[in-house]
């Protein structure tokens, strides 16, 4: 199906990349080798998902694209910082990421762990900077992408996920750890721009919020299924990673079947969460549909 958003997809994945490409600094600007692999890190491919979400989200709510540059950007680079953390030895040891060699084998392992350490600082510079959003809303943003990021987000999410290999998670815990390892980033993609919106009411920022909560569960259920079933060819990372490292996943626990089910019926919940929205939900729906249907 086509929503109108499909067509915009290029200009959205345009626009992001110009923005991260202007913030960036030049590999020929020294520390030349740290510049270089941060470019590599942002810039070596990615679907860009969660700055669509981000535009998609402001779609919905009326938000000029301007004004969603920042998070869209700091999202992104958060997210390329994680990619380059996960992928190293001490964590999931992967040597092929978005089809091309993941960081510390492209460069080194210190150089690697430095360009995440850079792209993180850079993000929260992106949003400090976004000088055409007001002061509050500036470090409403901060707080939002802070907390994703964090021990109660994202990070807390990766040790869990680290914590639980070799061990047997019930169905709900393995949620509860995709809702804070990839969710809490795609949780705070879709409230970015709900801080960013004049006037917008508490039903409507909650009814945003659950839609943002539940797809990043489906999110990550899907890459689960990938990891099982997908070609690494076509996936862009090595398939079958997580029963190597005995990870503990949603189609281990339950079978590809029953994963693909409950990716399907979270769908159907994060769909009926936009009810309210109209035709103005139609870029986020398209995305959620993407997101459960993606090939990579
Ligand atoms: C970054 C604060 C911080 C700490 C590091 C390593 C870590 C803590 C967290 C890792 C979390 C992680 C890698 C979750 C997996 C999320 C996931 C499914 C990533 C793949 O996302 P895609 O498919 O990737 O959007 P592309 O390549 O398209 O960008």
């Amino acid at each position: 199906m086509t929503t109108g958003f499909e067509s915009r997809v290029a200009h959205y994945t345009a626009r992001v990349e110009d923005v991260m490409d202007s913030v960036l600094p030049p590999a020929t600007q020294a520390p030349k080798q740290l510049h270089d692999a941060m470019r590599y890190a942002v810039f070596n491919g990615g679907k860009r998902v969660r700055p669509l979400l981000v535009y998609a989200a402001g779609e919905c709510l009326g938000v000029r694209e301007d004004r969603l540059d920042a998070p869209a950007a700091a999202i992104e680079f958060i997210h390329a910082f994680s990619l380059v953390h996960d992928d190293l030895p001490a964590m999931d040891d992967d040597d092929i990421r978005r089809g091309k060699p993941t960081l510390h084998r492209q460069f080194d392992e210190a150089t690697a762990i430095l360009a995440a350490d850079a792209l993180q600082p850079l993000a929260f510079g992106v949003l400090a900077d976004a000088h055409d959003v007001a002061a509050a809303t500036r470090s409403r943003l901060v707080k939002v992408v802070a907390d994703a990021a964090g021990s109660m987000g994202m990070t807390g999410g990766q040790s869990m996920d680290l914590a639980a290999e070799g061990q047997s998670l019930a169905a709900e815990e393995i949620e509860h750890m995709y809702s804070l390892k990839t969710g809490a980033l795609i949780h705070a993609a879709v409230v970015a721009p709900t801080i960013v919106a004049d006037d917008l009411g508490a039903d409507r920022a909650s009814a945003i919020e659950a839609f943002g909560h539940t797809i990043g569960i489906a999110f990550q259920i899907r890459d689960d299924i990938l990891d099982v079933e997908g070609e690494t060819e076509v996936i862009g990372k090595r398939s079958g990673a997580d029963q190597r490292l005995g990870k503990a996943t949603y189609p281990g626990l339950v079978g590809i079947d029953e994963a693909r089910a409950r990716c399907d019926s979270l769908l159907r919940s994060a769909i009926e969460q936009l009810d309210d929205f109209g035709e103005d939900a139609e870029p986020l729906r398209w995305l959620a549909r993407f997101i459960v249907e993606r090939g990579n």
